[in-house]
């Protein structure tokens, strides 16, 4: 099932914490696993992705710290979309792209722990979610549109935790992951990307039984 295999990925994610350190934590069922777990590893406290995440973090008992105070993170933990055989990722379909790439730019080591469904030959096949500001949203989606070729859908009704909209990209040719991420990322009015293949995970976890990693 695929539960048991984001639970399997997610404990196996536990052997990279270490005692008295403060853990980036993303957002998603396979974190919440995480999370699930996480009192066990007895760590200092933890910087949250997103306004979920914190909660289930603070009502496991683990202190949700502030990024800006908290300092360089040495581990992030998180999910994915799709992944890559360079570790690249798509992100953001729980719409927490913006702060999880915060916080994995902040952090020293970023583990993705994902079930198989995620494990892609090639990016591309699921859309690539923007977060926007919301006055340049349809200003992005043509922007994009003429740029990529991809069809932009909004993802109406949805609201980030930085008063964000999300622009969801269809039909994206992902040949060249990097430079589309850096070409998105100049548009007027984006906020952030949900590609991370500048800043790949580090080491991916698939909750197979048993769970392996590269
Ligand atoms: C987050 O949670 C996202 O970036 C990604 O969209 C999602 C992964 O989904 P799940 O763990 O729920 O399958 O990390």
């Amino acid at each position: 099932m695929v539960t048991d295999a984001k639970q399997r990925a997610a404990l196996a994610a536990l052997a990279h914490v270490s005692a008295g350190t403060v853990v980036g934590v993303g957002t998603g069922s396979t974190v919440a696993h995480f999370i699930d777990a996480l009192p066990q590893a007895r760590v200092a406290g933890a910087v949250a992705s997103s306004e979920q995440t914190a909660a289930r973090l603070r009502a496991r008992g683990i202190a949700v710290l502030d990024l800006n105070t908290s300092g360089p993170l040495p581990l992030y933990v998180d999910g994915a979309d799709a992944c890559d055989p360079q570790r690249r990722l798509i992100k953001g379909g729980g719409a927490a792209l913006t702060r999880e790439k915060i916080v994995a730019a902040a952090s020293e080591r970023f583990v993705c722990i994902i079930d198989p469904s995620k494990r892609v030959p090639r990016l591309g096949g699921v859309p690539l979610p923007v977060e926007v500001i919301p006055m340049a949203r349809a200003l992005v989606a043509r922007t994009i549109a003429a740029m990529t070729g991809g069809t932009p859908v909004w993802r109406e009704g949805v609201v980030t935790d930085n008063g964000g909209w999300i622009v969801d990209v269809h039909g994206l040719a992902l040949d060249e992951p990097e430079a589309l991420e850096a070409a998105l990322n100049q548009i007027a009015g984006v906020v952030s990307v949900g590609l991370f293949a500048r800043r790949p995970a580090d080491v991916v976890i698939v909750g197979d039984d048993p769970p392996w990693s590269w």
